[in-house]
């Protein structure tokens, strides 16, 4: 049976689909089926908002709606999809060079692009440990870990507020992008304070991205999230915030890996402009 479009709004907004990339793509194949039989009307343009406000941190999909509206045309969709799919390939061949056999890597939430990096350099054959931060508040993290002790690797699950406690024992930290931005890489909350540990450390913290997650939208909109995912029980006199994404200033990051290379920050300033 076909997904409604309240149904896929609900599987997007409960991080059921998750990660910007998947979040695209997703939105991408309903918005085909439906201008298919309905055109790049109003209809379309009503799902497209509440899809691209579903979560609004998130770029990717707001990039491929401002294409998709200056061409309304189903190959467009397809070509964007094409383009998403072919960048991770892309991004995981480059990425996977920045980790070298017996390296331990520590990631944080759940990225698509950044576990394909990792999943590539295994493939190639590279003895590897993850550590995987369970991310709280939605554990996104425990995801990542599965994924990657299924695949056969040495996953160590840690809690968030143990990045500093384990970065002694890490070579490189990898973690994916909702966003780039002038102001730095916007991505899961909790990416900040781990960028910074590992600067303290002298560790490379590398962040992956295809360049649909470029960002000139003039305005950041940080999702918040519901307070019950922190904690279930409403007290009137507690206060609670969730907020899903912070912004890492460019000072702490080493590389961004785009399918069109592994750039410095300044390169991506510039394609900012
Ligand atoms: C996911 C998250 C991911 C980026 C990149 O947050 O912060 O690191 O979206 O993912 P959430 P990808 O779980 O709240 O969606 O590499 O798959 O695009």
């Amino acid at each position: 049976m076909d997904e409604s479009l309240n149904e896929l709004l609900k599987r997007i907004k409960s991080i059921e689909i998750q990660g910007a990339k998947e979040i695209a793509i997703h939105s991408l194949k309903f918005l085909k089926k439906l201008a298919k039989e309905k055109g790049f009307g109003r209809e379309f343009n009503r799902a497209a908002k509440k899809l691209e406000n579903a979560r609004p941190t998130a770029v990717v999909l707001h990039n491929c709606l401002e294409i998709i509206k200056k061409e309304k045309r189903i190959e467009t969709i397809d070509k964007l999809l094409r383009k998403l799919n072919q960048a991770t390939r892309e991004i995981a061949k480059r990425g996977s060079r920045l980790i070298k056999n017996n390296y331990a890597i520590m990631t944080h939430c759940h990225s698509g692009e950044a576990l394909a990096v990792i999943k590539q350099a295994w493939k190639e054959g590279k003895k590897i440990t993850v550590y995987a931060t369970e991310t709280r508040p939605k554990e996104q993290g425990i995801k990542t870990a599965k994924e990657l002790a299924r695949l056969g690797m040495h996953v160590i699950l840690i809690v968030d507020s143990a990045v500093e406690f384990f970065i002694k024992d890490i070579d490189v930290v990898i973690v994916g992008s909702d966003a780039i931005r002038r102001e730095g890489i916007v991505n899961k909350i909790g990416t900040y304070p781990l960028a910074v540990v590992a600067k303290e450390h002298k560790k490379p913290f590398y962040v992956v991205g295809n360049t649909l997650k470029l960002d000139k939208r003039k305005k950041l909109i940080i999702e918040e999230r519901p307070p019950h995912e922190i904690y279930v029980e409403h007290m009137k006199i507690l206060e609670v915030r969730n907020p899903a994404f912070d912004v890492t200033p460019w000072k702490y990051v080493k590389r961004v890996v785009t399918e069109k290379g592994i750039l410095t920050p300044g390169n991506i300033l510039r394609m900012l402009k």
